[in-house]
């Protein structure tokens, strides 16, 4: 199949709080060329650039104001002086006014964060831009007619929300594409979250329509980041009631119990008939993963991916975590080679 890379993603290099001291984050350059050599070296297919999209395709899913936060917080940060990495540090939680946006980029900050997963650095916008120019073109391939294409997005997306970053994540490129697929005709369009964490972001921006429906399997959140979403009563509200559908599951999960769910899920997805399937394509589930407890070895991903193939629907991949630097190109590439082995 083919891949769609922007080498822009390296303009994005930040640090995280880990164990109560700044260090490099687990989100790193590396993560992205080390699937893009995969990808070579198997033989995957093409390797493309991104076209460059319109920025009314962000804000069909996400705030004017929040876009407008992405596009000018280095600069706002850089202005007072400061020179490392913009991180928030305090949040407006419960009762505290959530009505106003603050006027002073240190209040921004943590208007528009979940976490301070998400540091802001001079390349960031480029790089996050980039990474969801990336989704917009692996979506158009599908709408023209190639049942499976693979997005190599960086940063990754699904902690986004309407109006927020969090956990590594900026613009939301699978809601992204999912919303081009629509309204470039689609009718319906599913996404199925596999990534270790739930993808909390896609949940909120989908929560109140049925024209996408919305499904994830991953690690417990009452164990496992980001802790506050994922859950199974979490099932849409309004338009969007039955559209959502959580599947957590407990740590040391391995594949004799992954799979059910996944078949789970993916009967729900052959239910609703999208016309385009979207995987959030973390391998965070891997066994070695640093900074995750699933037991998914490497030989699973290959089912994973000829898992997804038998619903038979045309599908974009859409990259996000996994953080075991070594294996995570053969991870990600072994559900692509799943998913060829029987579509073609
Ligand atoms: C992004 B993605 C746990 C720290 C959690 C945030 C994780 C974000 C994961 N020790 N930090 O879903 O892979
Ligand atoms: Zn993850």
């Amino acid at each position: 199949m083919l891949t769609i890379f922007s080498s822009n993603h390296r303009l994005h290099h930040g640090s995280e709080l880990k164990d109560g001291s700044l260090k490099p984050s687990f989100e790193n350059p590396q993560r992205a060329d080390t699937v893009l050599a995969r990808v070579r070296s198997e033989r995957l297919g093409h390797i493309i650039a991104q076209e460059h999209y319109d920025r009314s395709n962000y804000v069909a899913v996400h705030s004017e104001r929040y876009v407008s936060f992405l596009e000018n917080a280095w600069q706002e940060w850089a202005a007072t002086g400061r020179t490392h990495d913009a991180l928030p540090l305090v949040w407006p939680v419960r009762d505290l006014a959530i009505d106003h946006e603050p006027g002073f980029i240190d209040g921004k900050l943590g208007f528009y964060a979940m976490d301070a997963g998400a540091p802001i650095t001079p390349g960031t916008w480029e790089a996050v831009r980039s990474s969801a120019d990336v989704a917009l073109t692996g979506a158009e391939h599908v709408i023209d007619g190639a049942k499976g294409a693979f997005a190599l997005c960086r940063p990754p997306g699904h902690h986004a929300a309407r109006e927020y970053m969090g956990g590594y994540c900026y613009l939301n490129n699978a809601a992204i594409a999912a919303e081009r697929c629509l309204s470039r005709g689609a009718e319906r369009v599913a996404i199925l979250d596999v990534d270790f964490h739930h993808g909390n972001g896609t949940q909120n921006i989908f929560y109140e329509r049925s024209d996408v429906f919305f499904t994830s399997l991953h690690g417990d959140p009452s164990v496992s980041y980001p802790y506050f979403a994922g859950f199974t009563n979490e099932t849409g509200v309004g338009a969007g009631a039955g559209y959502n559908a959580n599947y957590p599951l407990p740590p040391g999960t391995q594949w004799d119990t992954y799979s059910i769910a996944l078949a789970n899920a993916l009967r729900r997805v052959q239910a609703y008939k999208p016309d385009f399937l979207i995987i959030s394509l973390g391998v965070d589930t891997f066994e070695h993963d640093p900074i995750s407890h699933f037991r998914l070895t490497s030989d699973n991903f290959i089912q994973m991916g000829e898992a997804i193939a038998k619903a038979e629907i045309a599908t974009l991949f859409v990259m996000e975590g996994g953080y075991m630097v070594d294996e995570i190109g053969i991870n990600a590439v072994n559900v692509l080679q799943g998913y060829d082995s029987l579509v073609r």
